[in-house]
């Protein structure tokens, strides 16, 4: 055993010129990045204002720069995966070596689940829940910083794998045995290891922290009743974080030990089941699918009222159908292993209980289509994602279904008709929500709208290049093609490899235009910029102040009289004609900034790193570290700081202009 483990030279792919080609132009992009920034002096204000934040606004948009990242970085994975299945048919073998495919398609599902749809779906509830609760501030915000920089550690922790070592082969749930030492010596399944248990326990204090700013931070009138829906949403998805998220990092600590000390959790030696890994992580896993797409369902739910100019229609059902959805989704999860042998009771259980979601599924698509029926329904970019959403999604939660019924599934049980069906409802679902709450919220973020027509552009292309892509997989499932091929024997199911490879270059030009847009509408933003803080007419409290709104949200705190409290306050000012009254003005705390956040994850990131490759002193220095990084936090003493009456002056005066501005056109 060497000072560095089990690192050496031979870590580095140099063999291979795909990992070697990409992995030079991330370091230099990320070099390039440093040094940039090192020339322009930019790091006291980067340390200052974004690494040491605890602001919850700033800390959602670094959750959703780095879930963007992610998401480039995974659908250049997705490119890689339709155009080698295209290529390897009968004779053809492609251009990637099956190790690699495999290591590119257990990295593709890691990145787009954990780091891409998480982080972006954990950035709209920083940001938002506040502002919609009409509060300064998160419960924990220290402890939310925390939680950020953990997932990023671990998201930095998986593309390291990239240049340094390989990554798992496993797929993105590493089943045993094959992820256990003897099928997996290498150093992948530990670098998913270590990244999804960092990154995890950044997501349990994230959900942490919303459950608790949610049941207890409300402004005054804000009842459970008159919260927005993504609020509820909200809670609903951290409630299930709070309980799925242990879930997972016992899994992992225990898969863990089987390969570190040679335990036998999973293994069949010595009384170990492998069974109970399938069974643990989808304990985990199915939870998890909803911890991603009910607050994207809240998504829809503030949109679809703002361009129908309409309340949600429903409110309180929508209320329940989220509850229901948040409870049977914990009780589902063997729905993923009908074929394992369960046996015809527990396989028919399961099978209704899965199907029953489908009735709460159900419930908010027709509310969201009766909140359209008498609407003056606008077709900005937000709304055109969101119509793509019900179309899209209704097809998954059908072909959901029908996987659902146990019979069924063992024909279609790994096949591309499951990568179909779980396509159709995360794209269609969660990604579609993304782009969709980027464009309403964009303007409240940084102040200006985004680029109409390239938004359109975009949409328009990922819609068409998503039926492209995926319709032909439900047929090559159908015709018996399974999940995670990276060479075809049959020459008849190319067409339809090249059908879909043909789709996604489609949704290649849709994510170029959603690039363009962000360029171009930074450029114009002098032109789209919002005055108002209110640009499409809004419901909810987000919109009552500023674009971007102050580092306080809110002079004085809102009083809530009703359910969309905006909305109402703005028919009586109209009413009244006036744009609301002086508000007395008092001097409040605001929280710290605190590098704890990015201390902690730097020496976790250590620390992963150091385990990964058994650098065992390392890995002991780095855990001491990031624990005294709390330890010494602890002991702070001034943690707040006020703000003063002339800085909350300023904001409230700041807004007064806005809200008048506002009425005056239609006054
Ligand atoms: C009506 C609601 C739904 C039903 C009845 C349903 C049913 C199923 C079933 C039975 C499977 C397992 C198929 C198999 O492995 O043979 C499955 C897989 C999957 N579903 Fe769904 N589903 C629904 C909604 C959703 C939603 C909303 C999401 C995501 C937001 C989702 C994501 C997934 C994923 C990721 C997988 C595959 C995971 C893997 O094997 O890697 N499903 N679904
Ligand atoms: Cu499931």
């Amino acid at each position: 055993m060497t000072v560095l483990g089990k690192l050496s030279l031979s870590a580095i792919p140099l063999d291979q010129p795909i990992p070697i080609i990409t992995s030079m132009v991330l370091l230099l992009v990320m070099f390039g990045t440093l040094a940039l920034a090192t020339i322009k002096g930019w790091w006291p204000y980067l340390w200052r204002e974004w690494m040491t934040t605890v602001d919850h606004k700033r800390i959602g948009i670094l959750y959703g720069l780095l879930g963007a990242l992610m998401l480039l970085r995974g659908f250049a994975d997705a490119i890689m995966m339709r155009t080698q299945q295209a290529a390897s048919v009968g004779g053809g073998t492609g251009y990637l070596p099956p190790e690699h495919y495999n290591q590119i398609f257990s990295a593709h599902g890691t990145i787009m689940i954990l780091f891409g749809a998480m982080p972006l779906v954990l950035a709209f509830m920083n940001f938002l829940v506040p502002l919609q609760l009409g509060v300064r501030d998160v419960a924990f915000p220290t402890f939310n910083a925390v939680g950020f920089w953990l997932t990023a550690s671990g998201a930095l922790l998986v593309n390291v794998s990239l240049f340094v070592g390989e990554f798992a082969r496993t797929g993105w749930l590493p089943y045993p045995p094959l992820s256990e030492t003897g099928y997996s010596p290498g150093v992948g399944v530990d670098y998913y290891l270590w990244a999804v248990q960092i990154s995890g326990i950044g997501t349990l204090i994230g959900g942490i922290n919303i459950l608790t700013t949610v049941l207890k931070m409300r402004c005054p009138g804000m009842s459970y009743l008159r919260m927005p829906m993504f609020c509820w949403t909200a809670m609903a998805s951290s409630l299930l974080i709070v309980a799925a998220f242990p879930i997972l990092s016992a899994t992992l600590a225990m898969l863990t030990l089987d390969r570190y000390v040679g335990w036998h959790y999973f293994t069949a030696e010595a009384g170990g089941n492998p069974m109970m890994f399938v069974n643990l992580v989808w304990a985990w896993g199915h939870p998890e699918v909803y911890i991603l797409v009910l607050p994207c369902f809240g998504i829809f739910s503030e949109i679809f009222p703002t361009f129908s100019g309409k309340p949600l229609f429903g409110y309180r059902s929508m209320v329940a159908a989220t509850l229901f959805i948040c409870v049977v989704s914990m009780m589902v999860w063997l729905h993923h292993f009908f074929t394992m042998g369960a046996g015809g009771a527990v396989n028919a259980f399961f099978g209704i209980s899965s199907s029953i979601i489908a009735v709460g599924t159900g419930v908010k698509i027709y509310n969201w289509i009766f909140t359209m029926y008498g609407g003056r329904v606008r077709f900005e970019v937000p709304m055109l994602w969101s119509m793509g959403f019900i179309v899209t999604f209704i097809l998954g939660g059908l072909t959901g279904v029908l996987l659902a019924i146990p019979p069924a599934d063992f024909i279609t049980h790994n096949s591309m008709f499951l990568v179909a069906h779980f396509h159709n409802v995360i794209v269609g679902g969660v990604v579609f929500a993304i782009f969709a709450g980027l464009e309403f919220w964009f303007p409240k973020v940084f102040g200006y709208r985004l680029h109409a027509g390239w938004g359109k552009a975009a949409f328009w292309l990922a819609f068409i290049g998503f039926w492209v892509t995926f319709t032909p997989l439900y047929v090559l499932g159908l015709m018996g093609m399974t999940r995670r091929l990276q060479h075809v024997d049959f020459p008849e199911w190319q067409p339809w490899l090249l059908i879909s490879m043909a789709g996604v270059a489609i949704l290649l030009a849709g994510v170029i235009c959603q690039i363009t847009q962000l360029v171009v509408s930074y450029h114009q933003r002098e032109a789209l910029r919002d005055t108002t803080g209110d640009p499409w007419d809004g419901r909810s409290l987000e919109w009552s102040t500023t674009s971007p709104p102050p580092s306080f949200n809110f002079a004085v705190l809102p009083r809530v009289e009703s359910q969309e409290a905006y909305w109402r306050s703005k028919q009586e000012a109209l009413a009244a004609s006036q744009a609301g009254d002086a508000p007395e003005l008092e001097p409040f705390e605001m929280p710290r900034n605190s590098a704890v956040g990015f201390f902690t994850a730097f020496f976790a990131f250590t620390f992963g790193f150091a385990m990964i490759w058994h650098i065992w002193w390392l890995a002991i220095a780095a855990l001491i570290a990031a624990f005294a990084g709390f330890v010494i936090f602890a002991w702070r003493d001034t943690g707040e700081f006020e703000v003063s009456a002339e800085t909350i002056a300023s904001a409230e005066h700041q807004r007064q202009l806005a809200r008048r501005a506002l009425m005056e056109p239609k006054a």
